[in-house]
C-alpha cells in the first residue's frame, strides 16, 4: 500500500502533500553563539537606492541593522540562488535547469553533518520535493514558482535524494510548520515571481513582504532566537555594480536595542550567508568561496572572527566567470575542486569533501581564501593541468 501511495504520489501531489517521505530525525535545538535559527528571504531583481527608498523596505531596516554594502556575485538570477548554499556558481551565466552534480556539496551537507535541521519555503510550489521547472499560482495563472529560484533542489545532492527532498516545501507547509512550532533551524525562503518583485516592481514586493513578515516578528514560532536577512538576488542595472540592499532583523536578545537602526558597512556578498551561518555554529566548510567571505559583524562578535576590508569601488560583480555551465562554449571550464586543505578562521573543510575531492586537491581553483572572489574581468585561475579540452558531454 504504502509503496504505490509513493508511485502514484506524483501525480496526486496535493491531495498527498508531505505524506510520502521519510521525515529527518533530527535531534534538538542545536544552539549557535549568536542566534539559533537563520532565515533568509530572498527579492528580486532591484538597484540599491530603488529598494532603500521603498517605504516597506525602510519599514523593516529601521528595526533591525542595514548591510550597506552587501553584493550579489552576477546576473542574472540563478548563479546569485546557487552561490549563496554552494560556495562558487560554476559560471551560471543564464537561468537554465542547471543541476549540481551529486559530488558538488552544499550549505545542506555542513547543516546535516551537526544534526542542525534545515529546510526551503518556495511560494506555490505544487508540493514537497516538486522538481520541475515552473508552476503557475493556480488562481491567477501568473508565473509562480520557479526553479531557478530554488537554491538547494538545483543540487543533486538534494534532487536525488527524498529524505533531503522532503525539506523543500511551499507556504502552505510553511504556515502548519510554524502553527506547530517545526520550523527548522536554517530556512530559505523564496515568494512567488509576482510577490518577489520579479513580474511587478519593488514597490509591490515591499506591500507584500510587509503583509507576510510583519505579522511574524510578532510570533514566538517565527522569531524566537531567530536571525531574518532580507535580502536581492541581483541588482537591476548591469553595468552598475551589483550591490543589493539587504538588512538583518531579530528580537532584542539577538539584535541589541542598541544596534537597532543602525548600519554594518562591512563588504559582504551572498558567500557570507554561509560563513555567517559557519561562524554561528562552528560549522565545516565548503572549500569553496564561502571559506574567506566575510562573516556578519553581529555574528562575528561571538565567533572571533575578523571581517577584513576591501576597494569596493573595484567590485562590479555584474557578469559571469567561465564554467562547467556557462552557456558560451569560449567560457567553459571543468567542475572546479574545492580547496580541501583550506583553514580560515579556524574552520576547516567537511570531512566527506575531503574524501572525495582530497586526492585532486592539487587542481584545486580556489586557494588563499580570497575575499575579492574572481569576476569575469579577472576569472578563476585554473591550474594547467586540469584545463581539459572542452567536452560537451560532461554536462
Ligand atoms: C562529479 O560528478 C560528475 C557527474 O556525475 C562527473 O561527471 C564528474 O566526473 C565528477 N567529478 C569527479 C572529480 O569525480
Ligand atoms: C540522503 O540524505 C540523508 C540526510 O542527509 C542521508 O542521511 C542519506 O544518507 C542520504 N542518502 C543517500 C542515498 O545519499
Ligand atoms: C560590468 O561593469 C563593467 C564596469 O562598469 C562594464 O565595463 C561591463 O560592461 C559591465 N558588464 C555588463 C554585462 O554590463
Ligand atoms: C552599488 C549600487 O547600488 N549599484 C547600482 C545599482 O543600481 C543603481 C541604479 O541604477 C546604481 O545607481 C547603483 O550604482
Amino acid at each position: 500500500m504504502l509503496t504505490s501511495l509513493l508511485l502514484i504520489s506524483p501525480f496526486f501531489p496535493l491531495a498527498l502533500g508531505d505524506y510520502g517521505y521519510d521525515k529527518y530525525d533530527y535531534s534538538p535545538i542545536v544552539k549557535g553563539n549568536t542566534f539559533n535559527r537563520f532565515i533568509t528571504i530572498w527579492l528580486e531583481n532591484t538597484d540599491y537606492s530603488k529598494a532603500a527608498g521603498d517605504p516597506n523596505l525602510q519599514f523593516f531596516a529601521k528595526q533591525g541593522i542595514t548591510l550597506t554594502n552587501y553584493f550579489a556575485l552576477t546576473h542574472p538570477s540563478e548563479p546569485n540562488y546557487v552561490a549563496a548554499i554552494s560556495g562558487d556558481y560554476y559560471g551560471i551565466d543564464n537561468d537554465e535547469d542547471n543541476v549540481l552534480p551529486a559530488n558538488v556539496s552544499s550549505i545542506v551537507d555542513l547543516l546535516d553533518d551537526r544534526g542542525i535541521s534545515w529546510g526551503e519555503y518556495q511560494e506555490y510550489m505544487p508540493y514537497t520535493g516538486f522538481t520541475g521547472m515552473s508552476f503557475k499560482e493556480p488562481k491567477t495563472h501568473k508565473n509562480g514558482y520557479v526553479k531557478k529560484h530554488n537554491p538547494a533542489i538545483m543540487h543533486a545532492s538534494v534532487a536525488n535524494n527524498a529524505t533531503r527532498r522532503a525539506n523543500t516545501k511551499n507556504f502552505e507547509s510553511f504556515y502548519a510548520d510554524l502553527k506547530n512550532n517545526q520550523l527548522p533551524q536554517w530556512i530559505f525562503i523564496t515568494p512567488d515571481q509576482q510577490h518577489n518583485g520579479h513580474d511587478t516592481s519593488v514597490t509591490y514586493a515591499g506591500k507584500w513582504l510587509r503583509g507576510f513578515l510583519e505579522p511574524l516578528l510578532k510570533d514566538p514560532n517565527f522569531m524566537t532566537d531567530t536571525l531574518v536577512l532580507v535580502t536581492f538576488d541581483e541588482n537591476e542595472t548591469y553595468t552598475a555594480q551589483n550591490r543589493v540592499f539587504s538588512f538583518l532583523l531579530g528580537n532584542e536578545n539577538i539584535i541589541p536595542k542598541k544596534l537597532v537602526g543602525t548600519k554594518d558597512e562591512a563588504y559582504y556578498n551572498h558567500y557570507s550567508e554561509i560563513s555567517s551561518v559557519q561562524a554561528n555554529w562552528g560549522l565545516k566548510t565548503l572549500g569553496r568561496y564561502d571559506v574567506g567571505a566575510n562573516v556578519f559583524d553581529l555574528v562575528r562578535q561571538n565567533s572571533g572572527d575578523k571581517v577584513r576590508s576591501l576597494d569596493i569601488t573595484k567590485v562590479f560583480n555584474n557578469e559571469s566567470y567561465p564554467g562547467i555551465f556557462n552557456s558560451e562554449d569560449s567560457s567553459w571550464a571543468p567542475l572546479p575542486v574545492p580547496d580541501t586543505e583550506a583553514k580560515f578562521a579556524g574552520r576547516t573543510v567537511l570531512e566527506s569533501i575531503k574524501r572525495y575531492w582530497g586526492k585532486q586537491q592539487s587542481k584545486s581553483v580556489y586557494k588563499g581564501a580570497p575575499l575579492m572572489v574572481p569576476t569575469a574581468q579577472n576569472p578563476p585561475v585554473y591550474p594547467r593541468h586540469s584545463r581539459n579540452r572542452k567536452n560537451k558531454n560532461s554536462h
